[in-house]
C-alpha cells in the first residue's frame, strides 16, 4: 500500500478533477503491475496496474489507495476490469467520496466473488481531501500557505521578505505547487516580488503542466511586463467591476485571461467549474485576511522560521478584519508539525465550531 500511496502522490496535480490514485498488483508476494491515474479521460490507476501485470493479475491481490470505481464516467468501471482479470483480492485504503461510488465499488466486487476489504490508512486522507470537497460541493479546497518569523512577521518594515524560510522549506513549497491545480496571490505580491508563480521540478526546471496562476487584481495594476505573464501556463487576473476596460484589454494583449468578478465566493465557484480541485493561496495578508474573514480556508500550511524580525510596521501573514473576541478565533484542528531544515511546518484545519 505504501508503494500505491507513492504512485498516487506522484500523480497529484495532473488528474483533476479526478482523484490521484495509485494501484499495485501483487502475485506471490511480488509486484506484478503498478499504475496511477492519468489525466481525465485516460486510464485509471487500477487499469494501468492490471495491464502491466497481464496474465499475472489472475489470482492476485490488488492494492489501491481508493476504492475502484463502479460507474461509467469518462472511462468504464474499474470493477469490471478487476473482475474479468480474475483478481482474487482487493485492498482499498479509502472509500471513494464520489456519491456515484461511495462504497458501491467494493460491494460490486464482493458480489462478484472478489474478496474486497477496506483497510483505512491515515496517509491517504490527505490525498483525497480536495477531491472530497470538490466532488460534493463543486468548490475548490482552499489551502492557505505562508511563512513567518517566530514573532509572526512575513517581512521587515521595508517590505524585504527574501527570505524568511530556508531553501528546504522553499522546496517544500514547490511540492505544494506541483500538487495543486491553481495558485492564488494578490496584486501586492505581484507588485512587490514580480513572482514567476510556476511549479518547478526537483532540478529547478519548469514542469510541462503548470498550475493555473490566479491574481486578485481589482483595478488591473498588473504590469504588462510581469514575469508570470511570460511563463508557460495560464495567468488568470480577477478584476472588479471598477477596472477600466482599456486596462483589461492591455492585460489580455499581454497574454492574461481576465475575469470581472466581485465576490470571492463567486471566484471560487468559477474556479471549481474550471476543475480547480485544490487552490493554494500564497498570500499576501490582505487576501488571506479576507479568506479567513469569510470562512473560506480549508487548511493551513504555515512555515515558521527561527528568526525574529520585529517592527510595529512589519507585515503579518493574515490581515483583514479578524474577530473581536478570542472565542471567535479560528481553532486549528488536527495539527501536525514537521521540521524542514531549520524551519518548522505546521499543518492543520481551521475550525470555528
Ligand atoms: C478509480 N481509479 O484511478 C480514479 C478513480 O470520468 P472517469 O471515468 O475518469 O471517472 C472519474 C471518477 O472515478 C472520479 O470522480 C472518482 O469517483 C473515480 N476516480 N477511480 O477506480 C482511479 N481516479
Ligand atoms: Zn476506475
Amino acid at each position: 500500500m505504501q508503494r500505491a500511496i507513492d504512485l498516487a502522490r506522484g500523480a497529484l496535480g495532473s488528474t483533476s478533477p479526478n482523484p490521484a490514485v495509485g494501484a499495485v498488483v501483487v502475485q506471490d508476494g511480488i509486484i506484478a503491475g503498478e499504475g496511477y491515474t492519468l489525466p481525465p479521460g485516460q486510464r485509471h490507476a487500477e487499469i494501468g496496474a492490471l495491464q502491466q501485470a497481464g496474465p499475472l493479475a489472475k489470482g492476485s491481490t490488488l492494492y489501491t489507495t481508493l476504492e475502484p470505481c463502479c460507474h461509467f464516467g469518462r472511462t468504464p468501471p474499474c470493477t469490471d476490469a478487476i473482475i474479468s482479470a480474475g483478481v482474487r483480492e482487493v485492498i482499498a485504503a479509502s472509500i471513494d467520496p464520489n456519491p456515484l461510488v461511495g462504497g458501491k465499488g467494493l460491494e460490486k466486487l464482493r458480489v462478484a466473488g472478489v474478496e474486497a476489504t477496506l483497510e483505512p490508512c491515515s496517509d491517504v486522507g490527505e490525498l483525497y481531501e480536495g477531491f472530497a470537497k470538490h466532488v460534493t460541493t463543486g468548490l475548490p479546497f482552499v489551502l492557505a500557505k505562508f511563512a513567518m518569523s517566530l514573532d509572526g512577521k512575513i517581512a521587515t518594515y521595508t517590505g524585504d521578505s527574501k527570505w524568511v524560510s530556508g531553501p528546504l522549506a522553499r522546496d517544500e513549497v514547490q511540492r505544494m505547487r506541483r500538487e495543486c491545480d491553481a495558485i492564488m496571490v494578490g496584486i501586492n505580491t505581484v507588485l512587490a516580488d514580480d513572482p514567476q508563480l510556476t511549479a518547478r521540478a526537483h532540478d529547478g526546471s519548469a514542469l510541462n503542466r503548470q498550475p493555473l496562476r490566479v491574481v486578485l487584481d481589482s483595478h488591473c495594476r498588473t504590469p504588462s511586463e510581469a514575469r508570470m505573464l511570460r511563463e508557460p501556463g495560464t495567468t488568470l487576473i480577477i478584476a472588479s467591476g471598477e477596472a477600466p476596460g482599456q486596462e483589461i484589454e492591455r492585460l489580455r494583449a499581454a497574454g492574461a485571461e481576465v475575469w470581472r468578478m466581485v465576490e470571492m465566493s463567486e471566484v471560487l465557484v468559477e474556479l471549481g467549474h474550471r476543475d480547480v480541485v485544490s487552490l493554494l493561496v500564497e498570500g499576501g495578508g490582505i487576501i488571506l485576511g479576507s479568506l479567513f474573514d469569510m470562512g473560506l480556508v480549508d487548511k493551513v500550511n504555515v512555515f515558521i522560521a527561527p528568526v525574529i524580525i520585529g517592527g510595529s510596521q512589519a507585515s503579518s501573514p493574515i490581515e483583514g478584519h479578524g474577530p473581536e473576541f478570542m472565542s471567535q478565533a479560528w481553532k486549528v484542528d488536527k495539527t501536525e508539525i514537521r521540521q524542514i531544515g531549520p524551519d518548522w511546518l505546521i499543518t492543520g484545519y481551521p475550525n470555528r465550531t
